[in-house]
């Protein structure tokens, strides 16, 4: 372990905490972390996805910072004006839970959680330009929030609508569909019931099919997390098709007042359909059975349905329920007239609320059927299927019940469907295109586009978030807060403690209208945090502004996020809001991108030494403090990145931690022995190095090469190997070669390059080293990364086997890149006792590796 121990004692023992206090106040002191805008460099924006201040930082924080930070210190070195920003999504709802629980205000708890993480923040040395900071529940913050609500507002991207709305009765507020989870709350995980309020709604929906092409435009995305908001946008592409209601006889009613259309992708399959669906919230459905005596049951089916979220029914895997409700539709190409039932598992805001059943078509469809014993006619086979030579002609219906286990949804043979009979069936095909074009020809249809994606309900009844800057005036109806009195004011004064809301805050809902003068009463629902955080980026680009949320020109300086790193948990809402808010930005004219973050890397999970997701309840939780106190931040950075690529997933490991304490201990060493021989490396002569310099010399192109590509990866832990091989390297060197005999510019070259390459993963190792080893002015952080060829890591000479008749016989040194006459000749002079009277007739040559000598 020990490469030296004749000078020993001259060296200074790695200190980490006084090192690390003392670069800490000294980087701070200076503010080296600002931008320099220096409009010859070109920009690099690398941001992490900031934090909600809910305590101090953890494990999963450490480690994306520290991926962050490593990216930003290094794109400095190599000559970028790096802008490296921090903030704080400092609304939201376990704020005011604490503040209700311990009786305080949720301000001074997010003001007090947020110094706490600052401070780790600064001991693991981030290099964040804080003259940037960002806190969202701050007023010079959230004003310009309040404003693009207006600007959308004007622009018809917001508006109000009564829908049933997902409720949670915990946290006493309404959720987003992306904010139920199994149908419980995302947060509290109580199950949340469904509501009929008036709600206020951002039509992202506006932008569904820009927000689904431009994926096309992110390839430092990865796959899956494009898939995701893929799957979310929902892109469905199929056609509406108009059945006739029968009234309580069972007579199709005339005109549009008997019009009731389905979406479907499968009009191929309209000869299956052998009844008619609708969702318990569809619209007119109680008056259909009211005083019938179908009634009871179908408000049984639609009390039921009241706790199954969206986003469970989409995923149609719970047991199903529905009701007759004693009505029939006639089939437009088919003439059928079939039951029209209610069922759970149709949602009421997807295409129509309305569905014609398929049932050998739709598994869902297929399942239903079975447990309401409904026919099932098959109308779509495979050509291997039992029945597909007795049906393969049929144009009407002969057969009405099928014994299959399961619906049949890929492509098939249509059968029993009339004049489509024999054309293929399925989504997009050959039978779906001809039925379409029948209806439209018959007026009974028509080509639909949905999507999955629906607006974005924004509006929360909780006080600790941005108000929504509106009045309700009884005259003028809801107008929007003057710009000049922006931002409506978040009052601090709440008792929270004693269930004190917002809409019970007189100072706060008292007002008048700023268009009549009557008195008026404020909008006293926040908005989802998820707003302030789809913008946050934007500001630091200019986050002084005070005439608009940030300068045009700023944010088209830096925009977009070239490095943007964050959870995997982020990839759909977050991201999805986010490239929503820059394109209706865009449209506004506040800046020039179409998409916010050019390269995403979502880094993995840290676990417990047993892989168990750390947490508090489990008591498993590894605080980063626990590393910082005993070995110093630089090590926790080192072992972060050193135990696994950042996309990976990986256990806990103390072990891990003192290997990367021995590696840093062990370079600090080296770069002082190093120094001791060290001269100016400017005067480095490779002409006159010696076999061991040259091997060193040599070794250092090759590292720095990998190094260096394996920060442009983002792959840290090889990039760390690569300077372990170069430690390594220097350490063979030190040993093998007494002090005197050591080349005074190498050394000193190779103590830079140690120093320069660990930099961006230990800095305050690597400023100390810096300075005291170096003796160096300025900081690491802005000396230039070190230049290297990798044409200059190839040996001059390789060694080469020599065999004679196929038997091994020497070994030899022949130039680099030699010919095969060459290598004869060499090969030959080795062997020469072997081949002494004989006559070479063959020499088989294998360029850098062998010579075969054929002797007769
Ligand atoms: C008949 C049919 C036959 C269907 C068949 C499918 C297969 P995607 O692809 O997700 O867009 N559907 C339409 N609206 C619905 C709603 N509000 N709730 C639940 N299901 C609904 O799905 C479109 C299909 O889902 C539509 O095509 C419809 O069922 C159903 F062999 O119509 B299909
Ligand atoms: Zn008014």
């Amino acid at each position: 372990m020990c490469d030296c121990t004749d000078h020993k004692d001259e060296i200074p023992a790695y200190d980490a905490q006084a090192i690390e206090s003392r670069w800490m106040k000294a980087w701070e002191d200076s503010s080296l972390f600002a931008v320099d805008t220096d409009a010859s460099k070109p920009k690099k924006y690398v941001l992490e996805m900031f934090p909600y201040p809910s305590g101090d930082l953890h494990m999963g924080h450490a480690r994306n910072y520290t991926i962050g930070d490593a990216m930003a210190r290094q794109a400095r070195m190599r000559g970028f004006d790096v802008l490296h920003p921090i903030g704080f999504d400092a609304f939201g709802l376990p704020a005011e839970n604490a503040a209700i629980k311990h009786n305080t205000q949720a301000a001074a708890w997010t003001y007090k959680n947020m110094e706490q993480a600052l401070a780790t923040m600064k001991r693991m040395g981030f290099s964040y330009d804080m003259d940037r900071l960002v806190k969202t529940c701050s007023p010079d913050y959230y004003r310009w929030g309040q404003w693009i609500f207006e600007k959308l507002w004007e622009r018809g991207l917001v508006y109000r609508k009564k829908n049933p709305v997902n409720w949670c009765p915990k946290c006493e507020t309404v959720l987003a569909n992306e904010q139920v989870t199994e149908g419980r709350c995302w947060r509290c995980d109580s199950e949340v019931e469904k509501r009929d309020l008036e709600q206020w709604y951002i039509k992202i929906t506006a932008y569904a099919q820009e927000l689904l092409d431009d994926l096309e435009k992110l390839p430092g995305w990865p796959e899956r997390v494009k898939q995701m908001q893929a799957n979310w946008i929902g892109r469905s592409e199929g056609a509406e098709v108009d059945f006739t209601l029968c009234d309580k006889n069972g007579e199709p009613i005339p005109g549009d007042e008997g019009k009731i259309t389905v979406f479907t992708t499968r009009a191929d399959t309209l000869f299956g359909n052998t009844f008619f669906l609708l969702a318990p919230e569809y619209k007119g459905l109680m008056e259909l059975v009211e005083g019938t005596e179908y009634e009871e049951t179908v408000r049984e089916v639609v009390e039921g349905a009241k706790h199954i979220s969206a986003v469970e029914r989409a995923q149609g895997t719970l047991e199903k329920h529905g009701a007759f409700t004693g009505r029939y539709v006639v089939n437009p190409v088919s003439g059928a007239k079939v039951p029209v039932w209610v069922a759970d598992y149709i949602i009421s805001d997807y295409g129509t609320g309305a569905v014609m059943a398929v049932p050998c078509g739709d598994q869902r469809d297929f399942e239903f059927a079975k447990k309401y014993n409904l026919p099932v006619v098959p109308i779509i086979l495979s050509d291997d299927d039992p029945l597909f030579d007795q049906l393969k002609d049929e144009q009407g219906t002969v057969v009405t019940s099928v014994d299959w286990e399961e619906a049949l949804t890929c492509e098939g043979t249509l059968v029993q469907s009339g004049k489509y009979t024999g054309m293929i069936g399925g989504k997009h095909s050959e039978g779906e295109a001809a039925i379409v074009a029948d209806l439209e020809a018959s007026g009974t249809g028509r080509r639909s586009v949905q999507y999955r994606l629906r607006d974005w309900l924004i509006s929360r009844q909780r006080y600790w978030g941005n108000p929504i800057p509106a009045i309700h005036c009884e005259r003028c109806g809801i107008v929007p807060v003057p710009e000049d009195q922006l931002p409506v004011m978040l009052p601090e004064n709440l008792d929270l403690g004693a269930g004190e809301t917002l809409a019970e805050c007189r100072d706060f809902y008292e007002t008048t209208c700023p268009v009549c003068g009557a008195p008026a009463r404020r909008e006293t629902d926040t908005m989802d945090t998820f707003t302030c955080s789809s913008w946050y980026y934007l500001r630091y680009t200019d986050p002084h502004n005070t005439e608009l949320p940030f300068s045009k020109d700023a944010a088209n300086h830096w925009m977009p996020v070239d490095n943007y790193i964050g959870g995997i948990e982020h990839a759909i809402l977050h991201l999805l809001y986010s490239r929503f808010f820059t394109k209706a930005l865009r449209d506004i004219g506040l800046l020039d991108v179409d998409e916010p973050f050019t390269n995403l890397l979502c880094q993995g999970m840290v676990k417990d030494e047993n892989g168990d997701t750390m947490s508090k309840s489990k008591g498993n939780v590894v605080p980063p403090s626990s590393v910082i106190e005993p070995f110093g931040a630089d090590t926790m950075r080192l072992a972060i990145l050193f135990i696994a690529p950042p996309e990976k997933d990986f256990d806990w490991d103390p072990n891990a931690v003192e290997g990367a304490n021995r590696f840093i201990k062990r370079a600090w060493r080296i770069v002082w022995q190093l120094c001791e021989t060290a001269g100016d490396s400017s005067t480095l002569d490779k002409a006159g190095l010696d076999a061991p310099a040259l091997d060193l010399y040599r070794e250092r192109h090759r590292t720095l090469a990998k190094c260096t590509d394996d920060f442009d990866r983002g792959q840290f832990n090889t990039a760390i190997s690569a300077m372990m091989e170069l430690v390594n390297a220097a350490s063979a060197y030190i040993n093998a070669v007494e002090p005197e005999s050591r080349d005074a510019a190498l050394t000193a070259l190779v103590a830079e390059d140690i120093v320069s390459v660990l930099a961006p993963i230990c800095p305050f190792a690597c400023e100390e080293l810096w300075h005291a080893a170096l003796g160096r002015d300025g900081s690491v952080y802005t000396a230039p990364w070190p230049e290297f060829d990798v044409a200059e890591a190839a040996a001059d000479e390789v060694e080469i086997a020599v065999q004679v008749l196929g038997k091994m016989r020497a070994r030899v040194m022949v130039p680099a890149g030699a010919d095969s006459a060459a290598m004869q000749a060499a090969a030959e002079s080795a062997v020469a006792k072997w081949i002494d009277g004989k006559t070479v007739v063959k020499a088989i040559c294998v360029p850098g590796k062998l010579v075969n000598l054929v002797v007769k």
